[in-house]
């Protein structure tokens, strides 16, 4: 395999081009038209911009970030010694030796331009319930890789706190450490110990959770071994010899995934973390303005009825009505400051009207029936009799009002799509999520996020 691998350059760049694209646009309240976003709706998106932000510069720095989590005392800070081969954060055998975060940096592959951050954490059972679910989230999204750090029987405890941090869908290792102390253990006994569990707990699919190459056997720091020497004099001397460190597996692991696929983990991570960034902005912009989308709804269902229904000629009174269901589309979202582009808007009318086929149908239907009458009204009268005016009226206003309808449904849709579709465009986010996710090898640890990734 080449060490170089261009298309992981590209997808990188796309992202990195992707994010600036998308900080520039949510950034700039000009795009609200004429209706800047209140001290309210800056200060609720404030943290997402925030997020777009913290993505793009992990981006830039090119660096992997990778938690360990597992119980107190499981060697999760030895593990970080071992991949350091340094002494750089305490151990010991007392409970909860690690109380807050340590974040260190590891260069592993030098020549891939690429660097990587390693992250110790307390025990998962330092903290209890909700709140140590809620820390390990927050570590785990904020991470580009887990591992996930175990010795011994897998316990109860530990397979609730892998089943949460798999939620947060983000590649893992499962690392089994301390092998000296278990010589039997081996990936495979591992793997059906999970399986056991997994039953036990009556779990969705057991693949979800882990795969057995996803699983490594370590002994970050082995026990010592006492050792008696007798010199010739008799004297019987005890000493301690320290193994050396297995940590190989693990190396090798991480040299390989951080190879193979640590930029497109990088732009994958960076994307994801914009996509939800994005659609908060979007979910909290729309909520926060529904009083003045409806007035703008109301404004153009008018139109659109009044269009309609004045519009003597058939077919051009549709493409009157369609125009005014554009302009609705744009108005709205410029009043949101969502991204949309007049052939979106475009493209979005054409996905509600298949989405809300039926209605359309109705009001194309009503436009040709009603038309014909209208238009065959004025033609058989030229508009000189009383009788030919009022049978007029009444075949407008009723084609008026059901467009008119037509277009309050549109609005609603419309502001659905706005809000979910933001991130499609031809640079968005969703797209290019997409579309790593469809050049990824299987057997690789992003391929295995790809359903989740995809379900979005
Ligand atoms: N036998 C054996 N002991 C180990 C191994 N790795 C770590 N230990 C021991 O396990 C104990 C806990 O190790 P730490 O690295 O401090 O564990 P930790 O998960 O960081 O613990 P907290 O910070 O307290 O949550 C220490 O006494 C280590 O010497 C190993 O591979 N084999
Ligand atoms: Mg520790």
């Amino acid at each position: 395999m080449s060490k170089k691998t261009p298309i992981q350059e590209v997808q990188l760049n796309q992202a990195n081009a992707s994010l600036q694209q998308a900080i520039s646009w949510y950034s700039s309240f000009r795009r609200h038209g004429n209706s800047p976003p209140s001290d309210r709706l800056q200060a609720s998106v404030k943290q997402d911009l925030q997020s777009l932000q913290n993505a793009l510069g992990k981006l830039e720095r090119k660096t992997i970030r990778i938690s360990t989590f597992g119980l107190v005392s499981c060697g999760k800070s030895s593990l970080i010694n071992a991949l350091l081969s340094e002494e750089v954060v305490a151990t010991g055998p007392l409970h909860g030796v690690t109380q807050s975060l340590t974040i260190l940096r590891w260069n592993p592959l030098p020549e891939e331009g690429l660097s990587a951050e390693l992250i110790d954490t307390p025990g998962l059972d330092e903290v209890s319930g909700e709140a140590r679910a809620t820390m390990a989230r927050e570590i785990a999204q904020k991470s580009d890789l887990i591992l996930f750090v175990v010795a011994g029987d897998i316990t109860r405890t530990e397979y609730q706190a892998l089943c949460e941090l798999r939620s947060t869908q983000k590649p893992m290792i499962l690392v089994f450490n301390k092998i000296d102390l278990f010589p039997d253990q081996d990936r495979q006994k591992i793997y059906q110990q999970l399986q056991k569990l997994n039953a036990a707990n009556s779990g969705g699919s057991f693949e979800d959770i882990i795969a057995p190459h996803e699983i490594v056997t370590v002994a970050a720091k082995p026990q010592p071994i006492q050792v008696r020497t007798e010199s010739a004099d008799g004297t019987v001397t005890n000493t301690w010899e320290y193994p050396e460190p297995q940590i190989e597996p693990l190396k090798e692991a991480l040299s390989q995934i951080l190879l193979q696929e640590g930029k497109s983990l990088l732009a994958l991570n960076a994307l994801v973390q914009a996509r939800d960034a994005e659609n908060n902005i979007a979910q909290k912009t729309i909520e926060l303005r529904q009083s003045e989308a409806q007035k703008i709804i109301n404004k153009y269902a008018r139109y659109k009825a009044i269009a309609v229904a004045l519009n003597p000629i058939i077919v051009l009174d549709l493409i009157g009505g369609l125009v005014t269901d554009l302009a609705l589309i744009r108005a709205l979202s410029k009043l949101y400051g969502l991204p949309i582009t007049t052939y979106e808007a475009g493209n979005l009318l054409r996905r509600i009207a298949a989405s809300s086929g039926g209605l359309l149908l109705g009001e194309v239907g009503s436009s040709l029936f009603l038309g014909v009458g209208k238009s065959g009204a004025i033609l058989s009268s030229g508009f000189d009799s009383s009788g030919a005016i009022t049978a007029y009226l009444g075949t407008a206003s009723a084609q008026g009002a059901i467009a008119g309808y037509g277009t309050f449904v549109i609005g609603r849709v419309a502001q659905v799509y706005l809000e979910q579709g933001c991130t499609w465009g031809e640079m968005g986010a969703s797209t290019l999520i997409k579309q790593i996710l469809s050049q990824v090898k299987p057997n690789t640890i992003i391929y295995r996020l790809k359903q989740e990734l995809m379900s979005y």
